[in-house]
């Protein structure tokens, strides 16, 4: 057991010690301070890949990665669970398996960002010094922005579920199969959102799921979107329109989600452009994308991030737009892209070298074209792989239309990007399909 963890313990053990607490709260005894190279917070798909390329160049002991979870969630498998094609266990592995064994992991959490004096303070009290620092958070979910939805995710075998948390992810699939009739539900929030094509993901493998097992005539489908399209890019929106038309999915523009009343079934909408305007629906199924945000301890640091509350990086280089020697990556960056573990996995190559130059001297000259995919599963053996950039003009990686569902495209998502998540990604070995894109179009 390293000093940190002696530390954890005897601070678990103070908590419920009044001796203890009596005899450390004076000092600072219990209080650690550590000095790094790069500090990366945050060890999620984007702090994990980045740490994992600098570890391995700088070598051991410069990277610190700051990070409080136990376990590391592959999330893009959450929407295969939430359609009962994979379990939760399939889904996650202890954060210690996956972090670069060359970097030194502490295991706590970002609780104030002082980048004029090049420090992080800890929710323990640590103190990092860094020379460089990434920053990785990701997003927060913020479930209880909704009244009514925290009760309604909490009634053991509900009807209200959420594929976006692995606390309730499990309950999707338990809904679906226990709704026999009526409306069936799902939103997308008035906020940025991860993976902005995963709420109608789950909402196809349901319509299927309802067809297969006999219940499609007892349902109503309907999609109620805070966003004024049904996809950002219109050479897939155009292929979704269809798709939800062939199927008989209602679709609600501009519909937002603004509270549950657990007890009676019913869910609240308002019309975004008319506010005043609220309807009630009732539902026998609810599947909720939550509002989503910055991390507090992130969107508390003015200094760091724009009004929205992400970090405010240029968004061709990926540097802060203030201080030189800070870096994002992924959904906490303010990077116009759509938040994705595919962009992050194109980030982590220009962060890299980007943070490197910074290093040795030389100004950052890598540069991220706005990279982002979603494979819209649109069945359970369908899907369009959606790829495009900041333009959020198509930029796909195979020489044939991916606007089409196909069965692939299916399997890709299945079972390829699983391993080339745990195996490459993670360890810093995949920069997305840039390079195969190049040659693929190239060959034809
Ligand atoms: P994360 O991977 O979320 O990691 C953030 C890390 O920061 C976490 O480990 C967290 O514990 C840590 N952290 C938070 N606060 C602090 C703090 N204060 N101090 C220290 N550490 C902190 N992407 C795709 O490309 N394809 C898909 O098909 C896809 N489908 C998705 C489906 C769902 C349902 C969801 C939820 C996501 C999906 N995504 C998909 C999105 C993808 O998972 C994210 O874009 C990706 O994980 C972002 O990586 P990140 O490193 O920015 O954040
Ligand atoms: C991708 O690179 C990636 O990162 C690991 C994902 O996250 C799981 C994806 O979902 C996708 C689609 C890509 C893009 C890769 C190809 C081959 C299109």
């Amino acid at each position: 057991m390293n000093s940190l963890r002696v530390c954890n313990v005897l601070r678990k053990t103070a908590v419920n010690s009044d001796l203890l607490l009596r005899g450390f709260a004076t000092s600072n005894v219990l209080n650690e301070n550590h000095k790094c190279k790069v500090l990366v917070v945050g060890g999620g798909a984007g702090g994990c890949a980045v740490a994992a390329k600098l570890s391995s160049k700088l070598g051991q002991g410069k990277v610190i990665i700051l990070e409080p979870a136990e376990r590391h969630y592959y999330q893009p498998m959450f929407t295969l669970i939430g359609g009962g094609i994979k379990t939760l266990a399939d889904s996650f592995q202890p954060m210690g398996k996956v972090l670069p064994t060359l970097a030194k992991w502490l295991q706590d959490s970002a609780a104030k960002f002082e980048p004029e004096k090049n420090t992080v303070y800890t929710s323990n009290g640590d103190k990092i010094e860094y020379e460089l620092l990434l920053v990785a958070v990701g997003v927060q979910l913020n479930y209880d922005k909704i009244p009514g939805l925290v009760e309604a995710l909490s009634i053991p075998k509900g009807k209200v579920c959420s594929n976006y948390s692995p606390k309730y992810v499990n309950r999707t699939f338990e809904a679906l199969q226990a709704f026999k009739a009526g409306n069936a539900i799902f939103t997308f929030p008035n906020s940025p959102v991860k993976c902005p094509g995963a709420p109608q993901k789950i909402l196809y493998i349901a319509e299927h799921y309802l067809r297969k097992s006999k219940k499609r005539q007892n349902a109503t489908l309907i999609y109620n979107t805070s966003l004024p399209v049904l996809f950002g890019v219109k050479h897939y929106a155009d292929a979704l329109w269809k798709i939800v038309k062939n199927r008989n999915i209602n679709v609600n523009l501009r519909t937002n989600l603004i509270e549950v009343l657990p007890g009676q079934n019913k869910a609240v909408f308002q019309n975004l452009d008319k506010p005043e305007e609220k309807i009630t629906t009732d539902y026998e199924f609810l599947h909720v994308t939550p509002p989503m945000s910055a991390p507090d301890a992130l969107a508390s640091c003015k200094n760091l991030v724009m009004d929205t509350g992400f970090v405010d990086v240029n968004k061709d280089t990926l540097q802060h737009s203030k201080f030189n020697n800070v870096f994002a990556i992924g959904d906490c960056s303010g990077s116009p892209n759509s938040k994705t573990a595919a962009s992050v996995a194109a980030q982590s190559q220009v962060v890299y070298k980007n943070m490197m130059s910074v290093i040795n001297g030389h100004t950052p000259a890598r540069i991220f074209d706005g990279y982002a995919s979603c494979p819209l599963v649109t069945s359970y053996n369908t899907c369009i792989m959606a790829e495009f950039d900041y333009s959020l003009t198509p930029l796909e990686t195979f020489p044939i239309d991916q606007s089409k569902e196909r069965y692939t495209m299916y399997l890709m998502k299945k079972d390829l990007m699983p391993p080339l998540y745990w195996h490459l990604l993670l360890n810093g070995m995949w920069n997305g399909p840039g390079f195969a894109r190049k040659l693929m179009h190239f060959k034809f």
